[in-house]
C-alpha cells in the first residue's frame, strides 16, 4: 500500500484527499486495462473514466482556473496503477489545454466532450525538424477567404490516429521566431489530413506522425488572437509540465511498494533481504527522492491554484526532479528484483520502460534546466 502520508500536507483541501481516496478505490476495481490493443484500451479508458467522472479536472469553464492539485493527484494516482490510463487522462487534458485557457464559447463546447469521455484529444506542436525549439516551427497556415490553408507535418503526436480533435501550431508569420506562430482547432475528419506513420516505442501508446495537405479551416478554428500560439503553448505546457512530474512520482511510488515486498519476502543469506543494510540505503534513497518530488510538485500546483500568474520555473522544477528521481527509483526497484526485474510480467520491468519518455515529452529535462536557469537568473 503506497504511503498516503502526503495527503494530510497543508498544500491540500479536503476535496482533493477525498478525490484522491475515492479515484484510488475506482482504479482498484477498473486498473490495470487490458493493453493488447493501445488504441481500443485508450478508447475504452477514455469512456469508462469520462462515465465515471474522472476526467473533470482535465477542463474548465469559462473564467475558471485549472484546479493543478486535482490534476497532480490524478495523475499520480493513476499512474501508480497504470501508465496508459494515466496517458488517457493527461492527453484530454494537454490537448483541450489551449481549448480550456484560450478557446472561444464555440471551441469550448468540445470541452463538454473530451470531459465527458465522448471525444478524444491531442495536442500538436512538436514537428520532424524542432521538438525542444518550437519557435522554429515551419507548418505553415496562410490567411485565405474566410478562414486559413494549413500544410506541414507533426510528429510524436500522442492520440494520433485515434485523436477526434487536434490543437494545431502553426505559423500564420505576424513576425519570425516566435511571435509568428498561431494556434487551431482541428477536428480529425477535415479533408487533406493525413496520417503517414503510427509510431511504435517501448510503452506502447497511440503516438503518429501525420502531414496537413492543403487543409482548411474556418476563422472560428482560431484559437485566441494571431500570433499568440508559441505564448498559449508554453502557458499550456506551464500547467501539465507539473502533472508529468506527478506521473513520475505514481511510477516511482509503485517501484517502491513493489521493491518494499520484495526485499521483506525474498530471503537471502538466510534472512530477508531487507536485512542488508545495503538494500536498506537504496530503500532510503528512494523514499527520499519520492518526497522531495512530491514536494515540489505540490509546491507548484498549490501556487498556481493560488493565483500565481507563472509558474515556469515551478513546474519545470517539478518535472525535471520528479522524472529523473523516479528513473533512478525504478532502476533501483529493479535491481532489488534481480533477474526478475528485466522479466515480462513483472511491475518493476514495465515500469523501467514508462518512465523512460517522460523525462523527453513536454520539454526534455535539458530544456527544463535552460528554464529554470534563465527563470533564477532572470
Ligand atoms: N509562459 C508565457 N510566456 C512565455 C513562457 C511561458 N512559460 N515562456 C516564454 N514565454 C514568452 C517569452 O516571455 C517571450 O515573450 P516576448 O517575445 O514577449 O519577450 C516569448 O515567449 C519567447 O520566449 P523565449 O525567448 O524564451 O523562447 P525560446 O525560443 O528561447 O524558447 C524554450 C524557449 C526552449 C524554453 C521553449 O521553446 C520550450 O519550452 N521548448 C520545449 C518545448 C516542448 O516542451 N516540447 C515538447 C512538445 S509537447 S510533448
Amino acid at each position: 500500500m503506497a504511503d498516503r502520508s502526503f495527503l494530510d500536507w497543508p498544500f491540500f483541501e479536503n476535496r482533493h484527499r477525498e478525490w484522491a481516496q475515492a479515484l484510488d478505490e475506482w482504479c482498484a476495481v477498473h486498473l490495470p486495462a487490458d493493453h493488447a490493443d493501445v488504441d481500443e484500451a485508450c478508447r475504452k479508458l477514455v469512456a469508462d473514466m469520462g462515465q465515471g467522472g474522472w476526467l473533470k479536472p482535465t477542463g474548465v469553464e469559462a473564467g475558471e482556473s485549472f484546479d493543478l492539485r486535482m490534476l497532480c493527484l490524478s495523475r499520480e494516482t493513476l499512474a501508480r496503477h497504470d501508465g496508459l490510463a494515466d496517458f488517457a487522462f493527461a492527453m484530454q487534458g494537454l490537448g483541450m489545454g489551449t481549448v480550456s485557457l484560450f478557446g472561444s464559447e464555440a471551441q469550448r463546447e468540445w470541452l463538454l466532450k473530451t470531459r465527458a469521455g465522448a471525444a478524444i484529444s491531442a495536442f500538436a506542436l512538436t514537428e520532424p525538424g524542432s521538438g525542444s525549439d518550437v519557435a522554429n516551427s515551419t507548418m505553415t497556415a496562410e490567411k485565405v477567404a474566410g478562414g486559413w490553408r494549413l500544410n506541414g507535418e507533426k510528429t510524436y503526436i500522442s492520440n494520433g490516429g485515434i485523436a477526434d480533435l487536434y490543437v494545431i501550431f502553426a505559423r500564420t508569420g505576424e513576425a519570425p521566431g516566435a511571435r509568428g506562430l498561431s494556434a487551431f482547432l482541428m477536428p480529425a475528419t477535415v479533408e487533406g489530413f493525413e496520417i503517414l506513420e503510427r509510431i511504435e516505442v517501448v510503452a506502447p501508446h497511440p503516438l503518429a506522425h501525420f502531414r496537413l495537405n492543403d487543409v482548411f479551416l474556418p476563422d472560428s478554428a482560431l484559437i485566441g488572437t494571431a500570433g499568440a500560439g508559441f505564448k498559449q503553448a508554453m502557458a499550456v505546457l506551464d500547467i501539465f509540465r507539473s502533472t508529468v512530474g506527478a506521473a513520475a512520482l505514481g511510477f516511482a511510488r509503485r517501484a517502491l511498494d513493489e521493491a518494499l515486498a520484495r526485499v521483506q519476502e525474498r530471503e537471502l543469506f538466510g534472512a530477508p533481504l531487507g536485512n542488508l543494510q545495503m538494500v536498506q540505503g537504496h530503500i532510503a534513497d528512494m523514499a527520499l527522492g519520492i518526497d522531495a518530488s512530491a514536494l515540489l510538485i505540490y509546491r507548484a500546483a498549490w501556487t498556481r491554484d493560488m493565483g500565481a500568474p507563472r509558474i515556469t520555473r515551478e513546474a519545470a522544477m517539478a518535472k525535471l526532479h520528479a522524472t529523473e528521481t523516479a528513473q533512478k527509483v525504478i532502476d533501483t526497484a529493479v535491481q532489488l528484483f534481480g533477474g526478475d526485474g528485466v522479466r515480462k510480467g513483472f511491475i518493476v520491468e514495465s515500469l523501467y520502460r514508462e518512465i523512460r519518455a517522460l523525462r523527453i515529452y513536454e520539454g526534455a529535462s535539458d530544456v527544463q534546466k535552460v528554464v529554470i536557469a534563465r527563470q533564477v537568473m532572470g
